[in-house]
């Protein structure tokens, strides 16, 4: 709901949309509204993103610390997930397994901006059927890598710059080509391996938030956009024009350290198999645990997503 004009009129310095569908319609749009003019309407400057080589825990640090996403060459060279993540090699090892899924429509995930989304369970081998036909379902497999199918955490090798971390959590990520996951933030850090295909990124920095139409922030997405950067729609998101997204395709054993909060947009490009770790220390960890609190509460999905699905790894009878 737009608040009264006289909001709209205080904060417009030229810089917001004049009421319009997607002007200010929550406390949400009238925070960011603030930021901007804390920022003099000037959104953050684009970053172009280094390609480094496996790096010492003291290199990656800095990277950490100053929230600067960064391509690491080399890291799951040595993955077993890379040999086993075929969808024959999956179908010998899993096919009777439940997976989680979320639906999609025309691939695209389908999320509700006041349920958030909804997580189904599926048998895997019906999931892989389709795949192997060069179909696209009508779901994305996304599933926390140590609950459902625990060994595929044997596939992979915990990173060592989150191996002690405080709070710790993955997913493994499974998708038929043009497959999508709309634009989003997460509290906590994140290191993405691209495994099997390609995966294109957008992404935005923390700071090009307040131009991004963020969902507000009591609704069943509070972490999830508006705009969709793929398809820019800048008749009803005017300010989105302002900030460029980072755009970056990942290969094959690429792995993609994506900072706290950094907002991303995802389509798989082909046939794409992932696995991320999510982790968070000190104050962060409190945030991310916070969050999960929130959620919880509330009944929406969280990092862990368990609570909503009816089994666990279960082999169905
Ligand atoms: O791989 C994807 O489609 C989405 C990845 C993502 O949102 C994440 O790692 O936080």
């Amino acid at each position: 709901m737009a608040p009264d004009g006289e909001v709209d009129q205080a904060v417009v310095g030229g810089r917001l949309p004049a009421g319009g569908a997607d002007g200010i319609r929550s406390g949400r749009d009238l925070f960011d509204a603030l930021v901007r003019i804390i920022h003099r309407g000037r959104p953050p400057r684009p970053l172009a993103i280094e390609r480094i080589a496996r790096p010492s825990i003291e290199r990656f640090e800095v990277y950490r610390k100053r929230s600067v996403p960064v391509l690491i060459d080399g890291l799951s060279a040595d993955w077993p997930a890379r040999s086993n993540w075929s969808l024959a090699r999956l179908r010998e090892r899993f096919a009777d397994r439940l997976i989680s899924v979320i639906p999609t429509r025309q691939g695209r995930l389908c999320t509700d901006v006041d349920t958030g989304v909804a997580f189904r369970a599926m048998r895997f081998g019906d999931y892989l059927d389709v795949l192997e036909r060069g179909e696209r379902p009508d779901s994305y497999l996304i599933e926390p890598g140590n609950n459902w199918i625990p060994e595929l955490s044997d596939d992979v090798h915990v990173p060592e710059y989150c191996r002690n971390a405080a709070w710790r959590n993955t997913r493994f990520w499974l998708s038929a080509a043009n497959t999508s996951a709309p634009l989003h933030r997460d509290v906590a850090e994140n290191l993405f391996f691209q495994i099997v295909g390609r995966k294109r990124f957008f992404l935005y920095p923390p700071a090009a938030s307040p131009w991004l139409y963020s969902n507000p922030f009591r609704s069943g997405l509070p972490n999830y956009s508006r705009f969709d950067a793929e398809a820019p729609d800048y008749d009803r998101f005017p300010l989105s024009r302002e900030v460029r997204p980072i755009e970056m395709v990942l290969h094959p054993g690429d792995a993609l350290y994506l900072p706290s909060r950094w907002w991303h947009q995802t389509r798989s490009l082909e046939l794409s198999a992932s696995y991320n770790f999510w982790w968070a220390d000190g104050a962060l960890a409190l945030m991310v645990r916070a969050a999960e609190f929130v959620k919880r509460k509330r009944g929406l999905e969280i990092y862990g997503l368990e609570s909503r699905l009816p089994v666990r790894g279960a082999v169905p009878q």
